[in-house]
């Protein structure tokens, strides 16, 4: 591997680095922080992009280079102040594009949003702000004039996601299928259920729109007042059911405890966050949602924890390969919390029912 000083000399535009330090963030790229000196300078974010995750570097950068110029554009037609602050900018690099490969990790560099901020919990408040941003996301995106690839081919597809888990079951890499065999069973029953959207699309009856896929309130960046500046983390901007931004959101936003709460007890579906949040998504995508898409909201709610629920059991089965862990148990620990959180989005459905047939 280069030195991060060779590395941000293939950046040229990033002059007089003081200071790169690591940024705790997401559970798949590393993240660093590089501060420059000279008060008109820029500081930056480096990113090592998860070679293993996103196979195909070129696509990715091209999705986001796509993504980031149609923004861009849209703001600049109606006369944004504050552009930089309103859609990610990415430096670049000496080979004339947006990322550099050092023999071994690919990196990239984009600029460093000034005065701004993420929160990592949510009031209703912050849900509602969010909840127009992602869906002004999309539909900014809507009349994308590119075709963008999928980053990680078949990531939100739950037929997809329920065969890893079947492999994952018949290899037992990590010998661990003893212990969870009864979850395996629990989630079976809902296996058809749950992969309804990819049958509704090969009839023809569901589109895919371009959407985040990755709609934590972490990705959105505020400015010191709180107000919503832009979304951030871009890697799988792809095209998607809008289930995905809207039930992935709802996913993390809504529990009331961590993704990885050991305590059960504690996990519960916050009505609250889901109201205040889907109120705001209306908002902004009501010109474009189709009835099928907006009856299946409820579906979208529980999708993604129970998603999450197979994609975190897979990997516990398969010696914890994918998501990084911080102690032996954590897959086994998160798959519990998300099937959880999975049980309480279905209690809570006749009341989501209820607040979406109102509005
Ligand atoms: C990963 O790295 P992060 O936190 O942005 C994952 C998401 C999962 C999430 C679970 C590319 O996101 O799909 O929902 O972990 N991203 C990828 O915490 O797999
Ligand atoms: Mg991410």
């Amino acid at each position: 591997m280069e030195t991060f000083n060779e590395i941000i000399s293939h950046f040229p535009e990033v002059r007089h680095v003081s200071k790169i330090e690591p940024l705790t963030s997401g559970l798949i790229n590393k993240t660093y922080k590089v501060e420059t000196a000279g008060k008109d300078s820029c500081d930056y974010i480096l990113q090592c992009i998860n070679h293993q995750v996103f196979q195909d570097v070129d696509l990715l950068q091209h999705n986001i280079e796509c993504v980031t110029r149609h923004i861009r554009r849209k703001l600049e037609e109606a006369h944004e102040t504050d552009i930089r602050r309103k859609v990610l900018r990415f430096a670049e690099a000496d080979n004339g594009k947006t990322y550099h490969f050092d023999g071994e990790h690919y990196w990239r560099v984009c600029e460093f949003i000034p005065d701004s901020q993420t929160l990592d919990a949510v009031t209703p408040e912050t849900s509602y702000l969010v909840g127009l941003k992602f869906g002004e996301f999309e539909a900014m995106l809507a009349d994308l004039p590119e075709k963008l690839g999928e980053t990680i081919p078949d990531f939100h597809n739950m037929e997809f996601r329920m065969r890893q888990l079947r492999e994952a079951v018949a290899g037992n890499a990590a010998g661990r299928l003893d212990k969870v065999k009864a979850l395996v069973d629990e989630i079976e029953k809902d296996a058809d259920e749950m992969c309804r959207a990819e049958q509704l699309y090969r009839e023809g009856k569901l589109p895919k729109r371009i959407c985040h896929c990755d709609t934590k309130v972490s990705n959105m960046m505020f400015d010191k007042d709180g107000r919503v500046l832009c979304v951030i983390d871009l890697d799988t901007t792809m095209p998607s059911f809008v289930f995905s931004d809207f039930g992935d959101f709802l996913r993390s936003a809504a529990n009331t405890a961590p993704e990885d709460e050991p305590d059960l007890d504690k996990i519960h579906f916050n009505m609250e966050i889901f109201k205040a949040f889907t109120k705001g998504y209306l908002e902004s995508t009501r010109s474009f949602l189709t009835p099928l898409e907006k009856e299946m909201l409820p579906y979208a709610v529980k999708l993604f924890p129970y998603m999450q629920t197979v994609r975190f059991l897979a990997d516990y089965l398969n010696g914890d390969t994918y998501y990084q862990i911080s102690y032996p148990e954590h897959n086994y620990v998160r798959t519990l919390a998300q099937f959880k959180l999975y049980q309480e989005t279905k209690k809570a459905e006749p009341e989501i029912r209820k607040f979406l047939n109102e509005e």
